[in-house]
């Protein structure tokens, strides 16, 4: 019988590309220095010339997010962040890389994948009212309740845009790792109830918020896209504030009892020429 497979008309049609969001990729280079000593004069300007015009995330058909950082201790040398709406594009760049004049001097060391999304844990304006409530005791009629859910509710569309499609800040530092929430008998994130979970990242988000300004985070979600359940990109104005808020954070239960962490990778943000000129290419 000829069955006619008809989606409801309420699916989206198939695509690679997210509802909202972007599709995010960080990834890690080593110099091969014998095979970079193989390359001719030529080969080699002709490569170093390709990759920095690749890396230029001002050139026409660039990922929406191009970020060139070097990095420090021997886990790798180079690493780009890459975010853009088409997972190919972002996939362009690597292989493009690979098959430049230098590719064979650009060993692969690492990568993460991950998308964006507003987590489950940002209230909506219900729940922040319903908290300013229940927690800060406003009542209904309080101008004060009305001034501050109406305030959340200006930032909250800017708030999730910067979550979904971010602005990366203009600061010379940034740390990635990835994380998962364990989940041990004894402490498993995945069996406490959504208000307890809840509970624990708004403490979470209060002791993070204290670093506005000095750190800025970006949490890309990859639960079933790689290895780890969260990857953690953090910006910092200065190295050291970087070291203090992991630190900090170690404290907050939701980190303290749940979270455990894979590498860690510090890395200084240059612009590609600075980059290759760094590395000596
Ligand atoms: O997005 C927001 O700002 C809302 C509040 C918030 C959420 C929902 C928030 C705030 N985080 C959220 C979610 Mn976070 N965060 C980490 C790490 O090293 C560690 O101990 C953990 C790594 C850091 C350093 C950090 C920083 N956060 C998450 C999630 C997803 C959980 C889920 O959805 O299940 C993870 C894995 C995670 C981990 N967080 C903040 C920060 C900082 C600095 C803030 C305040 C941001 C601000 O300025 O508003």
């Amino acid at each position: 019988m000829n069955r006619p497979h008809h989606p409801p008309a309420s699916l989206p049609e198939p695509s690679v590309k997210l509802a909202q969001g972007w599709h995010c990729l960080h990834i890690y280079y080593r110099v091969d220095q014998a095979a970079l000593r193989q390359l001719s004069e030529s080969d080699l300007a002709e490569g170093r010339e390709s990759i920095v015009h690749l890396l230029d995330p001002e050139r026409p058909g660039a990922p929406q997010r191009l970020q060139t950082s070097v990095v420090s201790g021997h886990k790798a040398d180079l690493s780009l962040m890459i975010m853009d709406t088409d997972p190919l594009l972002i996939d362009g760049v690597r292989q493009a890389i690979r098959a430049s004049k230098l590719g064979c001097a650009l060993q692969p060391t690492y990568s993460f994948v991950s998308i964006t999304e507003v987590s489950e844990y940002v209230p909506t304006l219900e729940q922040y009212g319903d908290k300013l409530r229940r927690d800060e005791g406003m009542s209904l009629e309080d101008p004060a309740y009305t001034a501050k859910l109406n305030a959340y509710g200006q930032r909250l569309p800017m708030m999730n845009r910067q979550r979904l499609c971010p602005d990366f800040p203009n600061w010379p530092v940034t740390c990635f790792y990835p994380m998962n929430k364990i989940r041990h008998p004894a402490a498993n994130w995945y069996m406490e109830p959504f208000s307890s979970r809840s509970a624990m990242m708004s403490e979470h988000a209060t002791s993070g918020i204290k670093f506005a300004g000095r750190v800025s985070q970006l949490i890309t979600a990859s639960t079933g896209l790689d290895d780890w359940e969260w990857g953690v990109t953090l910006w910092g104005r200065n190295p050291e504030y970087i070291k203090e808020i992991v630190y900090t954070m170690r404290f907050d239960t939701a980190s303290a009892r749940y979270a455990e962490f894979g590498p860690f990778y510090l890395s200084y943000i240059k612009p590609p020429v600075d980059a290759l000129d760094h590395l000596q290419i």
